[in-house]
């Protein structure tokens, strides 16, 4: 397996286990850190069915993009820092396979839009929220203006945007920013439980039903309806649609190939 600087990367049972780990920044993500996210999402082990995010120690998950590399950029150099966050975050948005964001603590500016660009968010009870982006003359450049309202809704987006104020998990949950707040040492086993849940289902299938429901959000009601349409016909073109109904059929278990 490949060795990066600022990545812990573990294989287990087709789930992948990603740790961000800066120690020194409590894992803010710097611009070689982005590179190596990069590389490691590009190039993905096929086999691996559910990526897990998590952060380094039990204080952070990612305490936001590295403010001391960013204090001194210019405009555009600013742009193209965003930017290459952004594509990062994007990668792991469209991932063929679904990512469960374990957040075991801070996840402030660049941490909480890596948290949002995950599929599930999973939290510690001792997690933080935030953007506290405008507090530093910056607001949120790795698509949180995007996603935050989308996942949240406008209104607690502006609030939490605008007032830079940083919430605990429960209000997390309360607002719809994370789907379950577990205990800090229930988390990743709760991460790794849910990810072997997924795991058992039909490949081809998970891969589609997230491809819909990204695709379709932000369609007109009919294009997102046809849209579906299509990719469940897609369906019955698969081997593991085969193998799930007559397991069904013959109350057995399904085992899926993925073909
Ligand atoms: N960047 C760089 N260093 C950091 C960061 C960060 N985001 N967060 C923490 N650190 C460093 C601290 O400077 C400190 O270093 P040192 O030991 O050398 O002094 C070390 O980590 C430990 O931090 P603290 O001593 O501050 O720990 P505390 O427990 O007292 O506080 C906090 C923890 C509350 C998390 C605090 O560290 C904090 O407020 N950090 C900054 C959080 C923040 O503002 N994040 C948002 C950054 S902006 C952003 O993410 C924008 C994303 C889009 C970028 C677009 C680019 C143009």
């Amino acid at each position: 397996m490949k060795e990066y600087e600022f990545l812990k990367i573990d294989l287990a049972e087709q789930v992948c286990t990603l740790t961000i780990s800066a120690p020194k920044s409590l894992n803010a993500l710097n611009s070689n850190l982005l590179k190596e996210m990069d590389d490691f999402l590009s190039n993905l082990y096929p086999d691996i069915r559910v990526l897990i995010i998590t952060g380094d120690g039990e204080k952070s998950f990612v305490a936001g993009a590295d403010i001391s590399e960013m204090q001194p950029l210019n405009a555009e150099e600013g742009e193209r820092f965003g930017a290459a966050g952004a594509s990062v975050f994007r990668k792991i948005e469209t991932l063929p396979i679904p990512v469960i964001a374990a957040v075991n603590g801070f996840a402030l500016g660049g941490g909480c839009e890596l948290a949002l660009a995950c599929d599930i968010r999973l939290a510690a009870s001792t997690a933080k929220f935030g953007q506290p982006e405008v507090g530093l003359g910056i607001i949120p450049g790795f698509s949180g203006t995007y996603r935050l309202a989308k996942i949240a809704g406008m209104g607690v987006a502006k609030e939490l945007i605008f007032s830079a104020r940083a919430i605990k998990a429960d209000e997390a949950l309360r607002v719809g920013l994370v789907n379950a707040v577990y205990e800090p040492e229930e988390l990743m086993k709760e991460a790794i439980r849910l990810a072997h849940r997924i795991v058992k289902n039909a490949p081809i299938a998970v891969r589609y039903a997230k491809e819909c429901i990204n695709e379709e959000y932000d369609l007109p009601a009919d294009e997102a309806i046809a849209y579906e349409s299509r990719m469940f016909g897609k369906c019955f073109a698969t081997k593991d649609q085969k193998t799930g109904m007559t397991a069904f059929l013959t109350k057995q278990d399904a085992h899926f190939t993925n073909e």
